[in-house]
């Protein structure tokens, strides 16, 4: 096989999960724009979501988040997300919209507050069973503002005594993925600000204990892709929350302000053979404030293909002799030739390939999709991050 087939063969068989989340109104803690058409209510979400699959082929599933994704019957949600040829992916748990998480809530001071957030995965975990999810994502959102404001020592044990018991609520094929964050909502300590952290609490835990590296989640300059190196070295890099940062955790577009960034990122995970059945779960964690959202998904997923398949053209072989023989800039120059290769025609080839149409923001734009939702989804609430 050339390198151009294995590529294609990889990629054929990519997948990445979005965030039903994207799919509803969102903006800035200034304000909240809200656009025509958008969704109103999970089963819509679902819907927009089977137009970036429809589209790419390669988006099968999508992750749901508790309580803001509730309805009354999850068999009903998962067999319309059959329906529409997907399914439900990872179930994310919300700590951080309750007025009695103010000091924590894995970790808070109080037994009774511990309790609520963990009876909270219970049913994060009753969802799972219902809709044929197999990963529980928990963001911890707990953390301190002020220096001695609490036991930051003391704060650690209560976390890993709480995720024992939500670790204890799993299935046999069920994992946990634990993501980490190093600031906001608090600002001087959170109390999973990074990998290491995340790792030490899934190595107490057990193998069912993921990290998920959410790429807006580290300080600038952070060196992802030896974090993302590292995780897979020891088997626990369970998912990939992709969005892009300019400043802080901007959930924009994957790709956007960095696209080289994320070749680096696949190609580490080209390199150690993780793109198809590593359990690795390639997310995107975003909000759409001012494009639309359907085609800013399909973009996003477009981005991520592309750095994939530049990823596959590394000359594994030269890089190695290059890097064998001391060769600086030769090794280099291999990397960047990869990076430097337009890959858009083989990837018009492989949706050929797929049966779909070459470019999926061409074929989304003429489907007629978007004017449909406009003039029908008339009334109701609609959706909205945080409610
Ligand atoms: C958080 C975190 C989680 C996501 C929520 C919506 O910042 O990144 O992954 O579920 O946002
Ligand atoms: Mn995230």
């Amino acid at each position: 096989m050339t390198d151009r087939q294995a590529a294609l063969a990889a990629l054929a068989q990519q997948t990445i999960e979005l965030p039903s989340w994207a799919f509803g109104n969102s903006g800035t803690r200034f304000k909240v724009f809200g656009q025509p058409g958008v969704a109103r209510d999970p089963f819509e979400k679902l819907e927009d979501a089977a137009q970036v699959h429809r589209y790419t082929g390669v988006a099968p599933r999508v992750s749901l988040h508790i309580p803001w994704d509730l309805v009354d019957d999850f068999g009903k949600l998962a067999s319309h997300a059959a329906d529409l040829g997907i399914r439900i992916g990872a179930i994310n748990s919300n700590l951080f919209q309750d007025d009695d998480y103010r000091l924590g809530s894995l970790t808070h001071p109080d037994q009774r507050v511990r309790d609520k957030a963990i009876a909270h995965h219970a049913q994060c975990v009753e969802i799972m069973r219902q809709t044929g999810s197999t990963d529980l994502k928990l963001w911890l959102p707990d953390g301190t503002n002020y220096a001695g404001q609490d036991d930051l020592r003391a704060r650690q044990d209560r976390l890993a005594d709480s995720l024992q018991q939500i670790y204890a609520l799993l299935d046999p094929g069920h994992r946990l993925l634990i993501e980490y964050k190093f600031f906001e909502p608090y600002f001087y300590a959170m109390d999973i600000p990074d990998w290491g952290t995340s790792l030490l609490h899934c190595l107490a835990l057990g193998d069912q204990a993921q990290v998920v590296l959410d790429t807006g989640h580290h300080a600038p300059g952070t060196n992802i892709e030896f974090i993302v190196m590292q995780l897979l070295r020891v088997g626990r890099l369970g998912a990939f929350d992709f969005n892009s940062r300019n400043y802080a955790d901007d959930d924009l577009m994957v790709g956007a302000a960095d696209p080289f960034q994320i070749f680096r990122i696949m190609n580490e995970i080209v390199a150690a053979d993780a793109l198809i059945g590593s359990g690795v779960n390639f997310m995107l964690d975003q909000c759409h404030n001012i494009e639309p959202k359907i085609p800013g998904q399909i973009r996003s997923v477009m981005n991520v293909q592309e750095a994939t398949a530049k990823a596959f053209l590394v000359d594994a072989e030269a890089l190695a002799t290059a890097q064998r023989a001391g060769d600086v800039l030769g090794a280099n120059r291999v990397l960047m030739d990869a990076y430097d290769t337009d890959v858009r025609p083989l990837l018009r080839e492989l949706r050929e390939e797929l049966g779909l149409r070459p470019d999926p923001m061409a074929g989304y734009a003429a489907s007629g999709y978007a004017e449909r939702i406009r003039s029908e989804r008339i009334g109701g609430t609609q959706a909205g991050w945080g409610a």
